[in-house]
């Protein structure tokens, strides 16, 4: 069957939801980008991005300027509603779904036979169910999708599909159109007509499965990931009492044909890795003790650095440390619940010392940081190494490879990231 979607209506104009409105716009859909943030909305209606992702500005001020792409606070009629609004955790690590569920509240009034809505926020097994539940419950003069009772499929009015966003922020555009794409739909009319949209721009494959099993491999990838990096993490602290390279010790481990471990560092942090596991955790509590170690084990590596950095500044009177990086990993601006920024400031805050802060990406330090005393912004990493005893590289950004290494010669360095450790190899 041939499917015709002539208008879609972006929920949520963030990470995910902007460039995926931006590019839909690009190939001629009429997109609509809806935000409850009035600023966020003006933004784009200027043809303008409020945070940095590589290529988006450019293709964000075409598809406005073009007319196919606007942004409201609410949403209008459409053919397909996508929800690409955020799933964060809570303190207990409960997660926190009133944005899915507002936005479901939003668009149900705008709804009509037809239709298809497409969740795409990382949400714990079973969320797209509720969707269709709470869209059922508003509208019932509509049959929706997993929530129509014995209706069947001809019956149904509004198709409900779950596709989670696989792409790594800076590089969104490229892997919004090559990453393969998981789709799972509450019937299987939902599936084909949520594969026929997503076909339309995305080159890789477009697997159809069940909303749940869609649901639980966005999970299931993020854990994957956690896990892996947790191994690597208390490897780097055995490796550390034992008096072991572990940078050596992982290159040469990875020499084994089915072995790969991934790289240690100070922590993990995004809103991806260091949070998604925590959605199957919530499910299954009981049965799910090696994702929570994992978890334990990447949240407590900051403390291990910490504790580094103290043990060498206690030789000095009052030691100067330059801080190299402070974005959740490298080379992007990104400081969102990063280990990087919660070791500076806990250091900062302990104040044995003064601290030249370096990275790149921003302009100033966050001002709660910068609020400090000894605290300093040095916007050129040679200069900032130069003037300090104590070298802790944070994040592994590019340019942070070119450094001179006579510089670090008189120094004590503290490499977090191997990124040295690996180029002296
Ligand atoms: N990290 C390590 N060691 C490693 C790899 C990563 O310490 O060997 C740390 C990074 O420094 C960073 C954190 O993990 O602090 C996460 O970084 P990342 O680059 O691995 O992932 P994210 O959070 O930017 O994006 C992830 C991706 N998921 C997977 O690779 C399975 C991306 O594809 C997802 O779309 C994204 O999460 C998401 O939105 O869920």
């Amino acid at each position: 069957m041939q499917y015709k979607f002539n208008r879609v209506c972006v929920m949520g104009l963030g990470y995910i939801g902007l460039p995926t409105a931006a590019l839909l716009a690009s190939r001629g859909i009429e997109t609509v980008g809806v935000d409850i943030n009035e600023e966020r909305v003006a933004t784009v209606n200027a043809g303008g991005v409020s945070f940095h992702e590589p290529g988006l500005d450019a293709v964000v001020k075409t598809a406005v300027g073009s007319g196919k792409l606007q942004a409201r606070t609410t949403p209008i009629e459409a053919d397909v509603f996508l929800i690409a609004v955020p799933t964060p955790v809570r303190d207990d690590h409960a997660p926190d779904m009133a944005a899915v569920h507002a936005a479901a509240k939003a668009i149900a009034p705008v709804l009509k036979a037809g239709d298809l809505v497409v969740l795409e926020s990382t949400s714990p097994v079973g969320t797209t169910e509720i969707v269709a539940g709470l869209i059922a419950a508003a509208r019932t003069d509509l049959s929706v999708a997993g929530a129509a009772g014995r209706k069947g499929e001809t019956e149904i009015d509004v198709h409900i599909a779950y596709c989670p966003e696989r792409i790594l922020p800076g590089r969104a555009l490229t892997e919004l159109v090559e990453n393969d794409r998981i789709i799972g739909g509450l019937s299987r009319e939902c599936r084909l007509r949520a594969r026929a949209f997503y076909r339309q721009f995305v080159q890789g494959d477009c697997r159809i499965t069940t909303a749940r099993v869609a649901e639980m491999c966005k999970l299931t990838e993020n854990a994957f990931r956690d896990v892996n990096i947790a191994f690597a993490n208390e490897l780097s602290i055995l490796a550390d009492r034992l008096d072991v390279d572990v940078w050596e010790l992982i290159e040469l481990s990875n020499l084994h044909p089915r072995v790969n471990v991934l790289q240690p560092g100070p922590g993990v942090g995004g809103h991806c890795i260091a949070v998604d596991p925590w959605l199957l955790v919530h499910s299954a509590p009981d049965i799910t003790p090696l994702i929570q170690t994992a978890r334990q084990v990447n949240d407590s590596k900051p403390d291990f650095v910490i504790e580094k950095v103290r043990a060498v500044a206690e030789r000095f009177k009052a030691p100067k440390i330059a801080c190299l990086g402070l974005a959740f990993k490298p080379d992007i601006d990104d400081l969102r619940e990063s280990p990087a920024l919660d070791i500076a400031t806990e250091l900062a805050s302990a104040g044995f010392g003064e601290f030249i802060i370096n990275e790149p990406h921003i302009k100033a330090l966050p001002a709660d940081l910068a609020a400090h005393a000894g605290v300093r912004f040095e916007r050129d990493a040679e200069a900032a190494i130069d003037a300090a005893d104590i070298v802790l590289l944070l994040v592994d950004h590019r340019l942070y490879k070119d450094i001179e290494m006579t510089l670090l010669e008189q120094k004590i360095v503290i490499d977090t990231r191997g990124l040295w450790a690996r180029r002296r190899a």
